[in-house]
């Protein structure tokens, strides 16, 4: 049998040997949430607030058909700039690895990757959710389902307004996964810290979030949980000047009939234009924020397994 394709940097292997807090990163950010030159700043900012919380950062990606658990800043600066990488989800890791092919992973793949690899808690800007009118397009993220399947904890500020946020709650709750805001009682909608809907949980410590994780792996529960962490005030978009932006993407999408993949990556980029960069300055401030906290979920967690 010959073994998987899957290789840990040395820096992402030397914090496994020594059992030193390992946090995962995934590379659809970078290649279709975010435009070059800003989206390898971002990469490498983020890993330094990793290292900078004492934890070590695990970027994922496929690249010649290796799963890649840790990236160095050559291939970091490769995806960065390539063009038409492919997104890779659950349904085309796997292929994508076995055609030896160069692709970028969604929180869902990352996911996987790092479950593979070992590695539990995993820090990203926003999961993919259910999308507005799903009613109809059944648009609906492999990211809830992996939550409910992949004993990951995913560290995020929420769910954006470019989604059903309610819907997407829903589907939460029926897969069975905790969805848990940090430090306040509202879930927060990404580009602003509360959203009008209640979190169904609160956690105000890392040091719960840690044992709560824990005690889903002592009790077998597969799958992960949904931290829902605020981005921070001074960063925050007011959510009534984004609505229009929100509605005008959305309705730019209809008429380009975007379907399927692209259409995350296209609202993303349509925010960004119609916001002038200030979408990306938010995103960029809660993905620290969010790779701060999960170095520090991720350090409890080692003082419980140790
Ligand atoms: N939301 C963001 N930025 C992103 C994504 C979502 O704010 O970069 C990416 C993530 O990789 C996420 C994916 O897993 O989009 C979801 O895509 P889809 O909706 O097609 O499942
Ligand atoms: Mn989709």
């Amino acid at each position: 049998m010959t073994a998987l394709p899957l290789i840990r940097s040395a820096e992402v292997a030397a914090a496994m040997a020594s059992d030193t807090p390992v946090v995962a990163l995934e590379s659809t950010i970078i290649t279709h949430g975010m435009p070059y030159p800003q989206n390898l700043e971002v990469a490498r900012q983020v890993e330094n607030d990793i290292r900078g919380a004492g934890a070590t950062p695990a970027t994922i990606a496929v690249i010649d058909g290796t799963l890649h658990i840790g990236l160095d800043d050559a291939q970091l600066e490769a995806l960065a700039q390539a063009k038409s990488v492919a997104k890779l989800s659950r349904a085309d890791l796997a292929a994508c690895m076995a055609t030896g092919g160069t692709g970028a992973t969604t929180v869902a793949a990352t996911m996987i990757a790092a479950q593979l690899a070992g590695i539990e808690i995993f820090a990203t800007g926003g999961i993919g959710g259910v999308h507005r009118g799903a009613e109809n397009s059944f648009d609906i993220s492999a990211d809830l389902m992996e939550l409910a399947q992949t004993r990951v904890t995913v560290v995020a500020a929420g769910a954006k307004a470019i989604l059903d946020v309610e819907k997407t709650l829903e589907v939460l709750e029926t897969q069975g996964v905790p969805v848990i805001a940090v430090g306040q009682d509202s879930f927060p909608a990404f580009w602003s810290a509360h959203s009008p809907l209640k979190a169904p949980l609160r956690m105000d410590r890392a040091a719960e979030i840690a044992r709560a994780h824990h005690m889903r792996g002592q009790m077998a529960l597969p799958g992960g949980q949904l931290i829902a962490n605020p981005i921070p005030a001074d960063s925050e978009i007011a959510a009534e000047a984004l609505a229009p932006i929100i509605a005008q993407a959305q309705a730019d999408a209809d008429v380009h009939g975007i379907r399927g993949k692209a259409v995350t990556p296209y609202l993303l980029q349509r925010i960004f234009e119609l916001t002038e960069g200030r979408s990306l300055t938010a995103n960029i401030a809660l993905v620290r924020n969010n790779a701060r906290l999960a170095a520090q979920i991720a350090s409890e967690l080692v003082t419980l397994t140790r």
